[in-house]
């Protein structure tokens, strides 16, 4: 409403008459805008006025720009958190509903898979998860993870120069480097899924310099590789990804994974290619050949034999 009045001031009379609440709850909400960034004038007389248009990089803006029915619609951000999966495993657990969605600016121990580290810098990037609920059989949860991946290229590509590819299951390259990270983890018993959380990491604001030494070959930013004109927001983004993930999901839980993995296919980098599948300390020369239903990459080895892996157990390695 502030946004719609334009320059002009708009009444915390009329708020209240058109959102059907109290005048004080028009005031808490004035100040918890306040609190997320937008600078509000507040005149006794004239009532309230948006100084600014620029959107801040928090609940309402992102909520503001959301077209999915239930995905954000119950949304927590948060300045700073260890992990937005962590908070989110405590908010399922508690009966958080499907959809339910969780963003930081910051985190400070950002986990990758198998007990890696994601470094989640304040400001620099887009560190959310989704809590999901589906009725499906846990082996079919990896697809989930692609899915996401789909949802992440199909937001980011039109501010970008070029394509992005998917390296299986969870990386989003641009221009060969790191971009986005995906950590799915699960709650299930033998048939039934509890609960999904999809953790999804997206560098935007990093500039070379910004990541730790360990990363800056293999690692890069949405800024590095801009197209010309592209504004680079980061509340428009993560409603983008949201606005894309909730029908590639839905059409992936009522008619099967086959539109979705035809899409991840389109976008792989991974397939054709020779890989090194690493497991512990063993390391296997390979050649990827396709993605299973379920998500699983088919490999075949050295020997002929096809094998087909799942994300918890390797990693690969490009030749
Ligand atoms: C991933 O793991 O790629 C999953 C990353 C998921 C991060 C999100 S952020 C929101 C949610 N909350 C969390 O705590 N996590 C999720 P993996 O495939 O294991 O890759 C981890 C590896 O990527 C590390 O060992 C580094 O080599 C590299 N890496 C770490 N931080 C990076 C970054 N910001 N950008 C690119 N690469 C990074």
């Amino acid at each position: 409403m502030l946004a719609s009045a334009g320059d002009g001031y708009i009444s915390g009379e009329h708020i209240s008459k058109t959102l059907n609440i109290s005048r004080t709850a028009v005031w808490k909400r004035i100040a918890a805008l306040k609190k997320e960034g937008y600078l509000i004038e507040a005149t006794t007389r004239k009532g309230y006025r948006l100084l600014s248009r620029e959107t801040c990089y928090g609940k309402s803006g992102i909520q503001s720009l959301l077209r999915t029915e239930y995905l954000g619609r119950e949304l927590h951000f948060r300045q700073s958190v260890e992990s937005t999966n962590n908070v989110m495993k405590a908010l399922a657990n508690a009966g958080a509903p499907h959809g339910t969605v969780v963003i930081a600016n910051e985190q400070t121990k950002g986990r990758g898979r198998l007990g890696r580290e994601w470094a989640s810098t304040a400001d620099k990037g887009i560190w959310m998860s989704v809590l999901l609920r589906p009725d499906i059989h846990p082996s079919r949860v990896q697809s989930i993870t692609l899915a996401a991946a789909v949802a992440v290229c199909r937001a980011i590509e039109p501010v970008l120069a070029e394509k992005p590819g998917i390296k299986w299951p969870n990386d989003i390259l641009v221009a060969g480097r790191k971009a986005c990270g995906i950590l799915t983890e699960l709650s299930a018993e033998v048939e039934k899924v509890a609960w999904v959380i999809v953790g999804m990491g997206l560098n935007t604001h990093f500039k070379p310099d910004d990541f730790p030494e360990e990363l800056r070959s293999k690692a890069t930013s949405l800024s590095q590789h801009l197209v010309r004109g592209a504004v680079l927001d980061r509340t428009w983004l993560a409603a983008e990804i949201l606005n894309q993930f909730e029908p590639v999901y839905e059409g992936f839980v009522r008619n099967g994974p086959e539109a979705m993995l035809a899409e991840w296919k389109e976008r792989s980098v991974t397939l054709g290619k020779r890989v090194e599948l690493i497991h512990g300390q063993e390391t296997v020369p390979a050649l990827a050949l396709d993605v299973g239903e379920d998500g699983r990459l088919v490999v075949q080895l050295e020997d002929g034999s096809t094998r087909e892996v799942f994300s918890g157990e390797i990693s690969l390695r490009y030749e």
